[in-house]
């Protein structure tokens, strides 16, 4: 292709750049991604200080708005961090990205750290806080995984204490996590099963374990080392409304083996089929009845439910 380097062809250029460009907000502005940064300052960099919630958007509805903005706050409260805006207009300032950017399904990332401050730990000398919203295509995992399951290892890195950092909350604290990613990409495993420091079930790197046993779906309670996941939590409704009973249990690996049906909950997976854990098959070794009825489930419910938005 021929090289034009009159000016009016550059102008044109950039143009063009700037409407294709991805827009951030970042502190009240929607500035193009290439744009859109923070001071090396910011203690959300220097010590992870500070919580993010992952959302997503099915055919223009985001799913669960008012759920994430309030695990969000409850992060936030947690580490005394307080949100320079309320839900409400942080819910606008997300439909707002969606819609600058003409995004119908999305992965949408909400990140507020503690702001710029000194080299120092006390948060005090930060002034404000740090707010933006990435707005994306969602990258999914491979349709394979859906149709006949995934194969997860149990990692040595175990779960955070909840008396130091407390899993329930979303922080930029994830290096516990990551630790296990690399455990498992290691091993050449997509995900990590974690356990947390008494050797109990506590759940995956970014997504919540459930098994099904004798028909009762059974996932750990949070307090032994999970996170409150939305779509945890959407699932245990499902199953109530399917007249599918569940529980919270503390899970062991033996359970898990020897488990009729096992699946992952998460924002970015949905729900996933797990068909072998460390080696050994779960049930059949294909997704479980129930499992495939809470998927088809869950896809119906983020067909109709959420905050409509329109382009
Ligand atoms: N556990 C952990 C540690 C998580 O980070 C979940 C469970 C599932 O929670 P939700 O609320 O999404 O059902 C998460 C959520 C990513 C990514 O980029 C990770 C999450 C969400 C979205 C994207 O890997 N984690």
């Amino acid at each position: 292709m021929a090289i034009n380097r009159s000016s009016s062809h550059k102008t044109k250029k950039s143009v063009q750049t700037a409407q294709t460009e991805l827009l951030v907000y970042l502190n009240g502005e929607f500035v193009p991604k290439s744009e859109a940064k923070v001071s090396v300052f910011d203690h959300g960099l220097l010590y992870g200080d500070g919580v993010f919630e992952g959302i997503r958007s099915y055919n223009c509805l985001v799913f669960k708005l008012k759920e994430h903005l309030m695990r969000l706050a409850e992060s936030a409260h947690t580490i005394m961090l307080q949100l320079p805006l309320t839900g409400e207009q942080l819910g606008d300032a997300i439909v707002e990205t969606l819609k600058r950017n003409r995004l119908r399904d999305a992965y949408v990332r909400v990140v507020v750290t503690r702001g710029v401050g000194d080299l120092g730990l006390d948060p005090a000398s930060c002034k404000a806080p740090t707010v933006f919203i990435i707005t994306d295509k969602i990258i999914l995992y491979p349709e394979s995984f859906y149709r006949n399951g995934m194969d997860i290892i149990t990692v040595p890195t175990v779960r955070n204490l909840p008396e130091a950092i407390n899993p329930a909350l979303k922080t930029l604290n994830y290096l516990n996590n990551i630790m296990a990613k690399i455990e498992a990409k290691n091993s050449n495993y997509r995900e990590a099963l974690m356990l947390n420091h008494q050797g109990y079930v506590a759940e995956c790197t970014g997504d919540n374990i459930f098994i099904v046993k004798n028909g009762i779906v059974q996932t750990p309670p949070t307090y032994l080392g999970a996170l409150r996941g939305i779509t945890r939590q959407a699932i245990m409704d499902l199953a109530l409304r399917n007249d599918i009973p569940s529980q919270e249990r503390v899970l062991t690996r033996h359970d898990l083996f020897n488990a009729d049906e096992a699946f992952l909950t998460g924002t970015a997976a949905e729900v996933v089929p797990v068909v072998k854990i460390d080696g050994r098959k779960i049930g059949t070794g294909k997704p479980g009845k129930i499992t495939r009825k809470l998927m088809s489930a869950f896809q119906d419910l983020t067909r109709r439910d959420g905050l409509r938005y329109t382009l």
